[in-house]
């Protein structure tokens, strides 16, 4: 049952009974993302102000300089979810591996792990530009009792059981999903509780934006090229607007509320594009599906991929139904 403004918690105990693995495990682990979304989004509502803008010297996995705020937020959720003892491992994007929580769950009773990307978009903090954090939960599939192993962070992302973001925007929102539709919850800061703001989300079935790093254009597949200049065609509803605000949480969100497509493609230089497909792609993908949308990689859909290893990318095409599959049809050609 969903009614408008009821609080995160709420709605949380409410809908428990409808999800299918309801152990009160899962609205325990979604309280403590609720609980370091809250903390993370302090720091980052006053980065201007405090030193902890700026690179620090050190970068991840990626080869990206790791921005303080990266580094605070991952700490910050690695630890909320360490000490809920409620995960039996996390997977960080900006980690090298895996976690294998052993200090809490000493017996490895814990059955979920969750995938994380702390602070998404974070080359856009020290320019205040909204940034993000996406998160991903599976059940653990290797043997209960037993330390987790990377075989449990390298599941397809159709055996997702909740995916959502927190996006740090003009208003800070936590949307999610336990495959039961999307919902989106805003923050007021004034007293610390989320309200259900926009219930049932849903991507619009066609749209008129699209999101693309244009700069890329000469490096893009023939595909993408022959989409991005049908999207600039005069004809019929076209040509569409482009919007690209180099934050994937931002740009997602605004095209599931207006219609969009947003894609990554995969270039000359990066066959496999920039986005990873367990902190990023993945996660969105349920969301997209779970809100009438669509996610592939210009071929095959996104959630039946195989992960080979932890940090691997794949080119994302993601949005509005009929948007990715016209995209999906010059990726043909
Ligand atoms: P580019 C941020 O680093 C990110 O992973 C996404 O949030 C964003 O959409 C994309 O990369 C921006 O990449 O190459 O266009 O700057």
């Amino acid at each position: 049952m969903i009614s408008k403004n009821q609080t995160l918690g709420e709605f949380i105990i409410e809908n428990q009974a409808s999800f299918r693995y309801s152990s009160g495990e899962l609205s325990r682990l979604i309280n403590s993302i609720r609980l370091a979304a809250k903390v993370v989004n302090h720091e980052v509502n006053k980065a201007g102000l405090v030193d902890i803008i700026g690179n620090i010297g050190e970068t991840n996995i990626q080869g990206e300089s790791q921005q303080k705020l990266d580094v605070y937020a991952n700490d910050k959720f690695i630890q909320t979810l360490i000490n809920r003892n409620i995960i039996c491992g996390i997977a960080s994007e900006e980690e090298d591996n895996f976690i294998a929580i052993n200090s809490q769950d000493e017996n490895h009773q814990n059955k979920y792990v969750v995938l994380i990307d702390p602070l998404d978009g974070s080359s856009n903090i020290d320019v205040n530009v909204s940034v993000g954090t996406i998160f991903s939960v599976y059940r653990r599939i290797t043997e209960l009792g037993t330390p987790v192993t990377q075989e449990d962070f390298l599941q397809k992302g159709n055996q997702q059981v909740a995916a959502g973001y927190v996006i740090y925007g003009t208003s800070t929102m936590l949307v999610y999903t336990t495959g039961d539709g999307v919902n989106g919850f805003t923050l007021n800061p004034a007293i610390g509780s989320y309200y259900l703001s926009h219930p049932n989300m849903q991507f619009p079935e066609d749209g008129q934006i699209y999101s693309v790093n244009e700069g890329n254009y000469i490096h893009f597949p023939q595909g993408v090229k022959n989409y991005i200049k049908y999207c600039q065609k005069e004809e019929g509803n076209r040509p569409y607007t482009s919007r690209y605000i180099g934050s994937l949480v931002s740009d997602f969100h605004r095209n599931m509320i207006k219609g969009g497509i947003y894609l990554y493609p995969g270039n000359s230089k990066n066959p496999n594009g920039k986005l990873r497909l367990l902190y990023e792609c993945n996660p969105m993908a349920f969301l997209a599906e779970q809100a009438n949308g669509k996610a592939s990689d210009g071929f095959t859909r996104i959630l039946d991929i195989k992960p080979t290893e932890l940090h691997q990318r794949v080119p994302f095409f993601c949005g509005s139904k009929n948007m990715v599959e016209k995209a999906e049809e010059f990726m043909k050609h």
